[in-house]
C-alpha cells in the first residue's frame, strides 16, 4: 500500500469548488509536477497552510487556480503524507487535474482506499471508519447525528471499556492457569467472576440501544390502523406530502398493506397504510369480500411486526364496536391516536377509559393539526436515550451481532468462573474478545474489511 493514490473528493458537475486529494510517500512530489506557486514547491511550503496557485497539464496547458495544503505523514486523515488540492467545481476542473495527477506517478484509488490507509495505519478503528461511511450514507438528521457520534470514537470508547478489562482478567486466568499446572488445580478468585460480570453489564449497555440505533437507520416501522373510512390513507397522504394511497368513501378501499419512507421530525420513519379493520363477519359479502377479509388479515401482521402504531378515529362518527377493537389491537404497541375529519362537526365521545391516551386533532383534508401529530409521532419513535451526545447507539447489523456474540461469551465465561477448569474461562474470554475485535477491526479478516471499505465512495 506504499503507492500514492489520488482522487476526486467532491461529487462530480457544477460547484463553486472541488476537492482533489493525493495520499503517499511521492504525494508531495508528484503535487510538485503538477502544482506551480509564486512562493515556490509544495516539497519547501509549511504543513498545513494554505498555498495559491495553478496548476498545469503536461501539455503545459493551465488546468486552473487553485489551492494546495501539504499534511506530512503521520499528522493527516490517512496517517500518510496527503497533498489536497481546492479547485473550481465543474465538469473539467478536478477531472484535468486527476489526470495531470495520475501522468504525474499517482494511482487512482478504488472507493474507501483513504479511510481503509487511515484504518490501516491505526488512524482510526473499524466502528469508527465504518461511522464515516454512515454519515455520509445518512438518511435522516437522526441517522447522522448518531453516526457522527461513532465518528468521533463514542461507540469505540464504548467498547475499550469492555475490552481493556477483559484483557486483564483474560492475562490473570491464564497466569494462575499455569502456575495450577505446577501446584495442583486451584479455584478462581471471586473478584474474577464480579470483574466478569461488570464486563458483561457494560456490554449490556451499549447495547441497550441497538433496536434503536437500527430504528435510526433503517427506519422505525410505524402502522396506520383503525376502522374502515375513518381516513388512514388520507392520513398517511398527508403525512407523506403526496397522493400515495387511493383514497375513497367506500369502506374498504385499501386491500395491501401501502408502505413508503418519510422523515418524521428527523427521524426516518417507514409508513405503513392498512385496511380498515372491522370484524370478519361485518365485511359485506360479495366477490370483493375475500379480497377484504385477506386485507384485514395482512393488517394485524403489519401491526405485529411495527414499532408503534398511529390509531385513527373519526371524529366526525359516533364511536363503534369497531373503533373498540382497533384501539385494543394498536394499543398493544406504543400508539398514538389522531382524530381525523376534525373539520367536520364533531360526533364522536370516546369511553372515558380512552381520555387519557390525548387523542390528537387533525385533518387530513385541511392538513390542520398533522404537523403536531408529526411531532408527537417522532416524539414516541425515540426515546431519551438518542439525545444523550454522550450515549453511542450500536446502529449497524453487523456490530450488533459481533457484540451479541461477545456478551453470550463473557456470561459463559462469568459462569465458568464459579466452578470450572480455568482453561474454559480463558477460553470463553478469548472468544468474546475476539468478537469485541470484529468491531474495532482488531480481529477483521481482509475479506471483511474489503466489504466494509467497498461502501465507501471514491475519495473517501
Ligand atoms: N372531511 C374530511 N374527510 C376526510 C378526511 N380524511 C378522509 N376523509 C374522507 O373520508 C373518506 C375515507 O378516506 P380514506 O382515506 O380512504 O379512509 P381509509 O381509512 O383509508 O379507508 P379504508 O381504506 O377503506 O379503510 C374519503 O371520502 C375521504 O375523502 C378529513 O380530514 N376530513
Ligand atoms: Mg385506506
Amino acid at each position: 500500500m506504499n503507492d500514492t493514490i489520488a482522487a476526486i473528493s467532491t461529487p462530480p458537475g457544477r460547484s463553486a469548488l472541488a476537492v482533489v486529494r493525493l495520499s503517499g510517500a511521492d504525494a508531495i512530489a508528484i503535487a510538485d509536477r503538477v502544482f506551480r506557486a509564486p512562493s515556490g514547491a509544495l516539497a519547501k511550503a509549511v504543513p498545513r497552510t494554505l498555498r495559491h496557485g495553478t496548476a498545469w497539464d503536461s501539455d503545459g496547458d493551465v488546468i486552473d487556480e487553485l489551492l494546495a495544503v501539504v499534511l506530512l505523514a503521520p499528522a493527516s486523515y490517512t496517517g500518510e503524507t496527503m497533498v489536497e488540492f481546492t479547485c473550481h467545481g465543474g465538469d473539467w476542473s478536478a477531472p484535468r487535474l486527476l489526470a495531470a495527477l495520475l501522468a504525474g506517478g499517482a494511482r487512482a484509488a478504488g472507493p474507501g482506499e483513504f479511510t481503509e490507509r487511515a484504518f490501516l495505519n491505526g488512524r482510526m478503528d473499524l466502528a469508527r471508519a465504518e461511522a464515516v461511511a454512515d454519515v455520509i450514507h445518512a438518511e435522516s438528521a437522526l441517522a447522522h447525528r448518531l453516526a457522527a457520534r461513532q465518528v468521533v470514537g463514542a461507540l469505540s470508547t464504548g467498547l475499550s471499556n469492555v475490552a481493556e478489562p477483559l484483557r486483564d482478567l483474560l492475562a490473570e486466568v491464564e497466569a494462575r492457569v499455569d502456575f495450577a499446572e505446577d501446584v495442583g488445580e486451584a479455584a478462581l478468585p471471586a473478584h474474577i467472576a464480579e470483574g466478569l460480570a461488570r464486563a458483561a453489564g457494560a456490554l449490556r449497555s451499549v447495547l441497550q440501544g441497538a433496536d434503536l440505533g437500527r430504528r435510526a437507520r433503517e427506519g422505525a416501522r410505524l402502522a396506520l390502523v383503525g376502522r374502515p373510512n375513518v381516513g388512514k390513507s388520507s392520513l398517511f397522504n398527508a403525512l407523506l406530502g403526496e397522493e400515495r394511497a387511493l383514497v375513497a368513501a367506500v369502506p374498504g378501499t385499501t386491500r395491501d398493506a401501502v408502505s413508503e419512507r418519510v422523515a418524521l421530525g428527523g427521524v426516518p420513519v417507514r409508513l405503513i397504510d392498512t385496511a380498515g379493520l372491522r370484524e370478519l363477519a361485518a365485511v359485506p359479502e360479495g366477490e370483493h369480500a375475500p379480497v377484504e377479509r385477506m386485507g384485514i388479515a395482512r393488517t394485524r401482521e403489519e401491526l405485529a411486526g411495527a414499532d408503534a402504531a398511529l390509531l385513527v378515529l373519526d371524529a366526525s362518527a359516533a364511536w363503534t364496536d369497531a373503533d373498540a377493537a382497533a384501539w385494543a389491537l394498536a394499543f398493544e404497541k406504543p400508539c398514538v391516536v389522531a382524530l381525523n375529519k376534525s373539520d367536520l362537526a364533531a360526533v364522536i365521545v370516546l369511553p372515558s377509559s380512552c381520555v387519557q391516551a390525548a387523542p390528537l386533532r387533525v385533518s387530513a383534508h385541511t392538513g390542520d393539526g398533522v404537523a403536531a401529530l408529526r411531532a408527537a409521532l417522532a416524539a414516541a419513535l425515540t426515546s431519551r436515550s438518542t439525545d444523550d451526545p454522550a450515549v453511542a447507539l450500536v446502529t449497524n447489523a453487523r456490530h450488533i451481532d459481533a457484540l451479541r456474540r461477545a456478551q453470550l461469551a463473557i456470561e459463559e465465561a462469568g459462569r465458568a468462573a464459579c466452578d470450572a477448569p480455568g482453561e474454559i474461562v480463558a477460553g470463553e474470554i478469548r472468544v468474546a474478545l475476539e468478537a469485541l475485535g470484529e468491531v474495532t477491526g482488531e480481529a477483521a479478516s481482509p475479506d471483511l474489511l474489503a466489504r466494509i471499505f467497498a461502501r465507501f465512495c471514491i475519495g473517501k
